[in-house]
């Protein structure tokens, strides 16, 4: 409570001013007295007890009771909630930018990740592309993934500029010794000259595998010969050293195999009489599962290239391309179905990228 004074020529009037200012007569009064001034004149004074925010709401006004702020103060007061409201503004935008962005990005790994493609592959090409309107924008994502695809890919020309030996390793059952025959048909009769060609059969474990070659090699004329070690194999080669090109089938090797792969390598490592070419041949249908196991078995031989196997038999080429990217190992032929000698081609990054774009495309 505060008290408050009232002046007046007497004590109604003073009280008068009282009921006024609060409205009411309901006032409580400490003192009322009247008093000689110093100009001579006699005054009369009321004394009310009054509740303080009352007094000050009555005599100041709420607004006015604020304590005043200076206009520059107020300035800055002002130019600070602009301020503060424009970045929360800035901030939801960044928000919504990263949200979506996030998400256009996601959505895209998903798919490529669910079409057999490494989330770490995926993920460096996408730190390359952090704060470029591409990675918030669906299309020219897939886009540009597709271009670093088609740029990592690497294809290995055909050169039968000079004389070769050319050898087929892989898994099991992958179509190597088929392949052999396309081929041989192709280098013999299919292209522009004709090629001097001979086989020779190193799968000495498979029963009828010798069977099977000299099948093809007979209804194609060609020279074919079974070599048991590794020596009659550098004495083989020898003797076939006035042909162009020699064609050497493997037994199809499990990744666990270690018999057939160790005397595999002795073949692979003994001198030959011009440089031996090894090609793995890696089917279209590879697991994400065997794709390591396959790279580090069969590298070890000093891969050239590979030959790409039944790609007839899948729409999905994901982990195919997966292991290309990761191993950066050329593409040198793709076997296209079982026929010999129509079902093979030159290795060709369109015709793989298409078949994959087809895949991503069906989602
Ligand atoms: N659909 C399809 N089948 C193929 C292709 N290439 C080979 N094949 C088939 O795959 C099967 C195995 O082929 P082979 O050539 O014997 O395979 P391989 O790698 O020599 O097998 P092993 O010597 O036992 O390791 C055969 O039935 C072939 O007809 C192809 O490109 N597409
Ligand atoms: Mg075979």
């Amino acid at each position: 409570m505060i008290n408050e004074t009232f002046v007046a020529s007497s004590p109604k009037e003073a009280f008068a001013q009282a009921v006024e200012k609060y409205g009411t007569d309901d006032l409580e009064i400490v003192s009322a007295k009247q008093l000689r001034y110093d100009d001579g004149q006699i005054r009369a004074e009321v004394v009310i007890a009054v509740d303080k925010a009352l007094f000050r709401e009555k005599s100041f006004g709420i607004e006015n009771f604020r304590p005043k702020k200076s206009t520059e103060e107020a300035q800055m007061l002002d130019e600070i909630g602009a301020l503060k409201t424009e970045i929360d503004r800035m901030k939801e935008n960044l928000t919504e930018d990263l949200i979506k962005e996030e998400s256009v990005a996601q959505k895209i790994k998903d798919l490529f990740v669910k079409k057999g493609i490494a989330p770490k592959w995926i993920d460096t090409i996408f730190a390359t592309l952090i704060g470029t309107p591409i990675i918030a924008d669906e299309s020219l994502l897939v886009s540009y993934l597709l271009e670093e695809i088609d740029e990592t890919l690497q294809t290995k020309e055909e050169d039968l500029s000079s004389p070769k030996i050319m050898m087929l390793v892989g898994p099991t059952g992958v179509g190597k010794s088929t392949t052999i025959a396309k081929l041989a048909a192709r280098f013999a009769y299919l292209l522009e000259r004709p090629y001097k060609v001979a086989l020779i059969n190193l799968d000495s474990y498979k029963v009828g595998a010798i069977e099977q070659l000299s099948h093809y090699a007979e209804i194609m004329q060609i020279e074919h010969f079974a070599v048991p070690t590794p020596e009659a194999f550098q004495e083989r080669l020898e003797a076939l050293e006035s042909y162009d090109i020699v064609l050497v089938d493997t037994a199809g090797m499990s990744p666990y195999d270690t018999n057939k792969f160790v005397k595999t390598v002795s073949f692979v490592t003994s001198e030959t009489p011009r440089k031996l070419e090894v090609n793995l041949v890696l089917p279209a249908t590879v697991k994400y599962e065997d794709m390591d196991d396959i790279y580090q078995n069969f590298s070890f031989l000093n891969l050239d290239s590979v030959i790409i196997s039944k790609f007839d038999e899948t729409r999905h080429f994901g982990t195919l391309l997966n292991f290309m990217l990761l191993y950066k190992l050329p593409m040198s032929y793709f076997c296209i179905g079982q026929e010999v000698p129509d079902d093979l081609m030159v290795a060709n990054k369109e015709y793989l990228l298409e078949r994959f774009i087809g895949d991503v495309h069906e989602g």
